[in-house]
């Protein structure tokens, strides 16, 4: 894949001694980027890794103003494989602990050292920051379809992979290192079903998954997914927990 690489370098901070990269996916993240790295906890991240997914707006220019290490794609790839190249990179930079946060401002980054704390306790091998936990959703401004169709699809989703998740279709989520070295994350798609074929895949593995509440905010630069693209998304996270489900049975 064709790369145009900047760097930049922080101290080193670590949490219980593993580098922690905050990796951030972006497409058309110019009116949010700063406010979203801004709020950061620089004492926990060892590094900030902006992938740019060739957005037409200038992302790029203002995660180099802000001193980030930035990855550009020449060609846009997808919301998938913007995140293969943030895993690929955060892995090369020697992370131990990979917090993905969306750079639309729509999670809390203040709740990164919770998440990487939560990794590096060693109980849990993957962290989703956890919209539904704090029942504040829809008074954060997610469209009424967009909850109602995330619970549909969590419950759904709990029934055939036999897991008890508050929801799995968050832009908030922490790995440890051997979660993203072993998953085989280049065969997932590179669209948004990628964030739950990661989830099925680490469940599949036996990763342990942990939750965290996290307050959302929805505003217009905070979600660009319209109806045709959550149907998408919907009918592929459906497949990938039937296939999970026959994959259970065949394996008891
Ligand atoms: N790489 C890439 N990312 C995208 C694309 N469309 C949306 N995104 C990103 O995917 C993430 C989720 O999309 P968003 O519209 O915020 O979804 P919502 O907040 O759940 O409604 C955001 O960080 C977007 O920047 C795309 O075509 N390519
Ligand atoms: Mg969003």
């Amino acid at each position: 894949m064709a790369c145009d690489t900047r760097v930049s370098s922080y101290n080193t901070h670590m949490v219980n001694g593993k580098k922690v990269v905050v990796v951030m996916p972006a497409y058309h993240a110019e009116k949010t980027l700063e406010r979203t790295v801004a709020e950061v906890p620089r004492d926990i991240a060892d590094e900030i890794l902006v992938v740019d997914d060739a957005s037409g707006d200038n992302t790029v220019e203002v995660a180099r103003q802000l001193g980030l290490r930035t990855i550009v794609h020449k060609k846009n790839l997808g919301y998938g494989g913007n995140q293969k190249t943030c895993y690929h990179a955060a892995l090369e930079l020697g992370a131990e602990i990979v917090v993905m946060v969306h750079p639309d401002y729509q999670y809390s980054p203040r709740l990164v050292g919770a998440m990487a704390h939560m990794i590096a306790s060693g109980h849990y091998d993957v962290v989703l920051g956890s919209r539904i936990l704090t029942q504040n959703a829809v008074a954060g401004g997610m469209p009424r379809y967009k909850y109602i169709a995330n619970r549909l699809l969590t419950l759904t989703q709990n029934l055939l992979m036999g897991q008890k998740l508050s929801e799995y279709h968050t832009g908030y989520r922490a790995f440890s290192r051997p979660v993203l070295a072993s998953l085989p994350l280049a065969k997932y798609s590179n669209d948004f079903v990628f964030d739950n074929q990661m989830i099925c895949g680490a469940i599949g593995a036996g990763f342990r998954i942990g939750e965290i509440s996290c307050p959302t905010r929805y505003f217009a630069e905070a979600s660009s997914i319209n109806f045709r693209r959550s149907v998408t998304y919907g009918l592929g996270v459906l497949r990938c927990a039937w296939q999970h489900n026959q994959w259970r049975r065949r394996s008891s």
